[in-house]
């Protein structure tokens, strides 16, 4: 059952789409304060889930969240917010229900923080909508809720094959190497991104026509390889006399406005920009429409970046700070002044100041930013879903977004960010994923090999291992850290195998987020969602189960030759090297050491089931998705969702068979 409780007058977020009627009785479970502080009592073995993106376990229990959207580098184990904010959370215990705040801008999770045995939830402003949802199971309160917020959207079926991605790629010819080197190799891939050097002056639309002569000529000798090129747009639209896409905006009204009236101006990568008002319907539809630039030249996948916003600094703020570094360095510099400096300096990009300084227009209104500012980079995200739902009526476009906001789950998917190549960071991901799909986000996936910092071969090898389930998996690095395309590493053929190996999965991974799609489901689950009677399965956070068949557990440590298993029943390991090249045994319920060599890939078969298994091919257009063959316990049945992996009408293309 799903109770909705509106307090004072909130915001529409369109996170909801299903309409409900506010309950007659008061909120339960919570008692609220005039401050509007939410709290509740936990019990000591409570467990809390949820928060979506949130880092820090996959019990959320003992710290304090905080949802502000925010280009956050740092994905350190203190990290109060990313890029999204998803204010559902699910409690499991005395009681168990789950819990939706919906509610547009800064909102605090204190969950046993400050209070082992308390749970205190905070909106800055007491104007926001709760839904109270309970149920039998975890899965059923998660299915009900993921009903009230609409179907998760689906993606190409090639959205699933391998993509490489750098920033740093500047010209065709980088692209046209790394496609090369790929095929060299003999690794199948599927897609290679196109970062902000690809734009003119990181000009949104626009493609710098020395370093991409004829983007339409190179798509199509892209594709006829069977790759498909994903270019980013950015938030902030640089201002530039001549260049449609301002001279419209501030034509139109189509940005977002500062206090006096006119158009708001921050500093991103084209230097100074404009914001785009997405929540204006006229100025998505607007934005929306410049994709065709793109998908005319062949293009048909996108990422949105820094649509948090990310502001690198503003002007007043600028200078406010450069005149106050000339009164500091005027005299003699004590060690005071250098770290006012310092932190001055350091406070510039995100200044939370700064999002108080412009507005939206709203039906006529003028709302400031900092009230609804976790729904920028959603709106960012619906303002392409809907547009390409125009521009290409026909076919799924492929699209993610970093900054999200529930409800954002219906018009694409998100990467988890600037993540690190730290061993520590391929558990984190993997934590992440079940409070994203109990928010909706089912194609997700982090950067392959860690973004920031210099990866190593090992590393690599292992993150392809955990990388190679997840719906969206892409090798992505910053600028001048250490180059890691599969080719890079001296055991070319270890990581190509663990390749080969994602294109034997995709039927099964396909089928099984077809399914979690269509049916509002978890893809991936912790272990006590299926197993809720085992104690010893709600402590397990660092293996899932996936889909209904298999159970995870990726070895996330340098140097370590194997793991420890927690088995809630037998299940058959699996421990692979290559498609061909494999051994399986079955194991016990209970505690198990598993070794597992560097080159390979280990995951467990639940008890009495099996999964299909491909030939692996080049890319997913040379993928035969119906020669299958099972893997697993003998006589067992699979029932696999399959469609023509393109058509956006599912209902249609979708095809159920039993193998
Ligand atoms: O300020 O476009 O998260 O994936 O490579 C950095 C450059 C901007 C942040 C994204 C990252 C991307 C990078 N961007």
């Amino acid at each position: 059952m799903i109770q909705k409780y509106v307090f004072g007058t909130p915001f529409p977020t369109d996170a909801v789409v299903m309409n409900m009627e506010p309950a007659k009785d008061s909120l339960p479970f919570f008692t609220v304060d005039e401050q509007g502080r939410f709290t509740y009592a936990l019990a000591e073995d409570d467990i809390v889930y949820g928060l979506g993106e949130q880092i820090r376990g996959i019990n959320k229990r003992g710290w304090q969240y905080v949802s502000w959207n925010y280009d956050n580098p740092n994905h350190h184990e203190d990290a109060r917010s990313l890029y999204g904010a998803h204010n559902f959370i699910l409690i499991r215990g005395a009681v168990t229900f789950g819990a939706f705040f919906d509610y547009a801008g800064k909102m605090t999770f204190d969950i046993g923080y400050t209070n082992r045995s308390q749970m205190t939830i905070q909106a800055a402003k007491n104007d926001l909508v709760v839904y109270i949802i309970t149920g039998e199971t975890e899965k059923d309160i998660v299915k009900q809720f993921r009903q009230i917020i609409g179907r998760s959207y689906i993606p190409p079926l090639w959205a699933f094959g391998y993509g490489q991605s750098r920033w740093g790629y500047k010209t065709e010819q980088d692209i046209r190497t790394v496609a090369e080197k790929y095929k060299a190799a003999g690794i199948p891939i599927d897609s290679i991104y196109l970062d902000i050097d690809y734009m003119e002056r990181y000009k949104d639309f626009t493609v710098d026509t020395e370093r991409f002569p004829n983007l339409k000529k190179f798509s199509e000798e892209m594709q006829a390889q069977g790759i498909h090129l994903v270019p980013i747009i950015d938030a902030g639209v640089k201002i530039e006399k001549d260049y449609d896409v301002y001279e419209e905006g501030v034509e139109k009204n189509y940005f977002c406005k500062n206090a006096e009236g006119g158009d708001f101006v921050g500093a991103v990568w084209p230097g100074r920009v404009h914001f785009p008002d997405f929540l204006q319907p006229e100025a998505r539809a607007w934005f929306g429409k410049k994709y065709s630039v793109l998908t005319e030249q062949g293009i048909d996948g996108f990422w949105n970046d820094m649509n948090e916003p990310a502001i690198f600094y503003t002007e007043d703020r600028l200078a406010n700070t450069c005149a106050e570094i000339e009164k500091l360095t005027s005299g003699n510099m004590g060690i005071n002044e250098y770290f006012a400096f310092t932190g001055m300096v350091a406070g510039l990009n995100g200044n939370i100041g700064d999002y108080d300084k412009f507005y939206h227009n709203v039906d006529g209104k003028m709302v400031k930013h900092s009230e609804v500012h976790n729904l920028y980079g959603m709106n960012m995200t619906r303002s392409a879903f809907e547009a390409l739902q125009k521009i290409s009526p026909d076919k799924r476009t492929l699209f993610f977004s970093r900054s999200s906001y529930i409800g954002a789950h219906r018009y694409g998917g998100i990467w988890q960010g600037d993540n690190k190549s730290w061993w520590s960071h391929i558990l984190q991901s993997m934590q992440q994923l079940p409070a994203l799909n109990m928010a909706g986000f089912l194609f997700t996936g982090c950067d392959t090999g860690g973004f920031g910092c210099d990866t190593t071969e090992d590393l690599v090898l292992r993150w392809l291992q955990y990388s190679l389930f997840t719906p969206l998996f892409r090798n992505h690095a910053a600028d001048g850290t250490r180059e890691q395309e599969l080719y890079q590493f001296e055991n070319v053929q270890a990581t190509g195998e663990m390749i080969r190996i994602r294109y034997s999965l995709i039927p099964y991974l396909y089928s099984e987020f077809l399914k979690a799609a269509l049916h509002d489901e978890m893809m991936f689950k912790p272990l006590v969602f299926d197993f809720p009677e085992d104690d010893m399965a709600k402590q397990v956070e660092d293996q899932l189960l996936l889909g209904n068949e298999l159970m995870i557990a990726p070895i996330y440590k340098q140097n370590a030759q194997g793991r420890y298993v927690y088995l809630p029943e037998e299940m058959m390991l699996v421990r692979m090297r290559s498609c061909e090249d494999y051994e399986t045994e079955v194991l016990p319920k209970g505690h198990h050491y598993v070794a597992a060599a560097l080159d390979e890939l280990v995951f467990f078969i639940r008890n009495q089931k099996a999964i299909p298994f491909a030939k692996a091919a080049e890319n997913t257009a040379e993928l035969d998705m119906h020669a299958l063959t099972m893997l697993g316990y003998p006589d067992c049945s699979y029932e696999l969702y399959v469609d023509d992996g393109i058509s956006s009408d599912m209902e249609n293309s979708l095809k159920v068979s039993m193998l």
